[in-house]
């Protein structure tokens, strides 16, 4: 597929946040860009699940932003401004991490131009804590920042969250155990595929448009060991391709994405890069 070698002009551009600076654990998904590249150059343009092939998307690959060593808050302004001049020419785009504080300045940039969205959060961890490790733009408070733009979250595949974060978002919430698509303080967790899509096709009909982050460790550490905070019982690739299928058949309207948490650091074989860079070329489909 080659994402180096893409076309110079396009309606869709991807670039990368080389940055692990708020990573409480392992560092290393500053590697992650590349090395999602990397493994790109082993793909067929050619979609199995689509029938497409990649030659007819307009893409750009932007390169990595340049970044230093500096904070988290620092790089939310920076990743903030540098998506918002390139959302000015292009209609839709994709952000490879990095850590999950980089595409909190992306998905601002994101609702500036399109208003009305809904972020789609694939996690294993929650990421509402206000605050982690004295900094609010911790990959720990994704999420929680992302509410503060007046943008409500639909998770998936959380399974791990501190008590705090479970009687704030989650506890007596109807779509935590009942079957209606009920907002807690901003947040709605689907607990399973078939009521993921159920609760898709009811806020179809209210929102316009779809922002998609993905943090790799919702899949299970076994298909996808390379991350910096593994966390057993996760979701399996095979039903994550099956859902892009279903958000294509439905014309839900996704206008960007985000996969964050790669770390080449701790992923034998590159098996973690290699998920990532095929699910960044079934994405490209979507848009
Ligand atoms: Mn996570």
């Amino acid at each position: 597929m080659k994402f180096i070698s893409s076309k110079d002009k396009g309606d869709i551009f991807i670039f990368g946040v080389p940055y692990d600076a708020s990573t409480c654990f392992y560092p290393g998904t500053r590697f992650g860009p590349n090395k999602i590249r990397e493994m790109s150059y082993n793909l067929e343009t050619f979609s199995p699940i689509f029938f497409e092939d990649l030659e007819n998307i307009n893409f750009v690959d932007e390169k990595d932003l340049d970044i230093e060593l500096i904070n988290p808050e620092d790089l939310f302004k920076k990743v903030y401004e540098f998506s918002k001049s390139k959302l000015k020419s292009y209609r839709k785009g994709i952000l490879l991490g990095g850590d999950h504080s980089s595409p909190i300045g992306f998905i601002k940039a994101i609702k500036e131009k399109y208003e009305d969205i809904l972020v789609i959060h694939f996690d294993a961890h929650a990421d509402l804590r206000d605050i982690y490790l004295n900094s609010k733009y911790s990959h720990a408070c994704f999420a929680r920042r992302v509410l503060e733009f007046d943008i409500k979250i639909l998770q998936f595949g959380i399974r791990s969250f501190e008590k705090k974060e479970y009687e704030t978002f989650y506890k007596d919430n109807l779509s935590f155990e009942l079957d209606e698509p009920v907002f807690k303080n901003g947040v709605m967790y689907a607990r399973d595929w078939e009521i993921l899509k159920k609760f898709l096709n009811i806020l179809k009909a209210k929102y316009k448009n779809f922002y998609i982050s993905l943090d790799i460790d919702v899949f299970d550490p076994a298909f996808a060991p390379g991350t910096g905070t593994p966390e057993a019982g996760g979701i399996n690739p095979i039903d994550f391709f099956n859902f892009l299928k279903y958000l294509k058949e439905e014309k839900i309207n996704i206008v960007g994405f985000d996969l964050v948490e790669v770390n080449p650091l701790l992923d034998p074989s590159n098996i973690t890069s290699a998920l990532a860079s095929k699910i960044i070329r079934e994405v490209l489909f979507l848009f």
